[in-house]
């Protein structure tokens, strides 16, 4: 008899649970509660911590969970460590659906940079227009660069204002349209934008208009994850939950 734990977040895990959902296999959907209204889901869902790798070894041994499933966000990267312990710990099957990095195509001006800190310090030089499309945990980082005009792309409204000097806010989630991202390219004569390397077709948008409108791009490569089993495309992962 299963009982799944997905770790969630992402446009994977919402497609995992509709066909989890579908086949009735009993499944929980985890969120960390960082925004404040989730997507609805079509199975139970639970929100916030676990307490660390012993959290959730200890979540997973109360509830009897029997297949650990992590598609949370590439840049999730403590979670994902995280899981692979706690699986480990207790013995729980755990697999990782997960999405492809992005490759840049014909036509895209890509820099790419290590992480956050890589991508301020890639800012440096004289004032542009910056859609920031990389969330509000990282924000403060930019204040090292305050002489650009900065578009942030925020899911909630912010408890206090960023700590950069000339920013408009923009709350909005996706997945995003190329329509609607080409236009608001468009009209905030936007000259670059700073991305995660997130992968997945949510956030992708921002890219293929970028790319026809040249504009250069700031690509955050993933942080690194320890090794685990991986899956990218959704029959793969019902196939393992069927095998194990
Ligand atoms: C809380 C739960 C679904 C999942 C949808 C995907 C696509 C749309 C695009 C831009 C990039 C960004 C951000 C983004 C996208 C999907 C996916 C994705 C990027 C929700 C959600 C939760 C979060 C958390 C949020 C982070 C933020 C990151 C915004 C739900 C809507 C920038 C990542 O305010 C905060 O604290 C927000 C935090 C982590 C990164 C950051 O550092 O701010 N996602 N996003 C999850 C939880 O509590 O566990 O309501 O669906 C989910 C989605 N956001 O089911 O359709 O699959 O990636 N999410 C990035 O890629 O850079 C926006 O603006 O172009
Ligand atoms: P993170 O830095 O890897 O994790 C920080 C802590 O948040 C974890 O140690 C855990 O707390 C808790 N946590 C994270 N994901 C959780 C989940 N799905 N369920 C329960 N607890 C969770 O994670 P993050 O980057 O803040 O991402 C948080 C959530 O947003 C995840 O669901 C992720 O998929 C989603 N998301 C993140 C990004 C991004 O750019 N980072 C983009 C899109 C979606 P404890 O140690 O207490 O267990």
């Amino acid at each position: 008899m299963h009982n799944i734990l997905v770790l969630g977040g992402t446009s994977e895990a919402t497609r995992l649970v509709q066909a989890l959902a579908e086949a009735r296999l009993p499944a929980t959907l985890s969120y960390a509660g960082r925004v404040a209204r989730p997507r609805p889901q079509p199975v139970p869902v639970r929100s916030g911590g676990f307490g660390g790798p012993e959290g959730l070894a200890r979540y997973l041994s109360e509830q009897a969970i029997t297949h650990l499933i992590d598609a949370t966000h590439p840049f999730a990267a403590q979670m994902s460590k995280h899981a692979v312990q706690a699986a480990a710990a207790t013995g729980t099957p755990l697999i990782a659906f997960t999405r492809p990095a992005w490759t840049p195509e014909q036509g895209d001006d890509w820099t790419h940079v290590p992480d956050i800190t890589a991508a301020v310090a890639a800012l440096s030089g004289p004032r542009q227009r910056i859609l920031l499309a990389i969330g509000r945990m990282h924000l403060a980082g930019f204040a090292a660069q305050p002489q650009h005009h900065y578009l942030l792309r925020l899911v909630d409204p912010p408890q206090s204002p960023p700590p950069l000097p000339d920013h408009h806010i923009l709350i909005d989630r996706g997945p995003f349209t190329l329509q609607g991202d080409t236009a608001l390219l468009v009209q905030h004569r936007i000259t670059r934008i700073v991305s995660k390397n997130a992968g997945g077709t949510g956030a992708r948008a921002k890219l293929i208009a970028a790319r026809q409108l040249r504009l250069p791009v700031i690509m955050i490569d993933r942080p690194s994850l320890p090794p685990r089993r991986a899956a990218t495309r959704l029959d793969q992962v019902l196939d393992w939950l069927a095998d194990t």
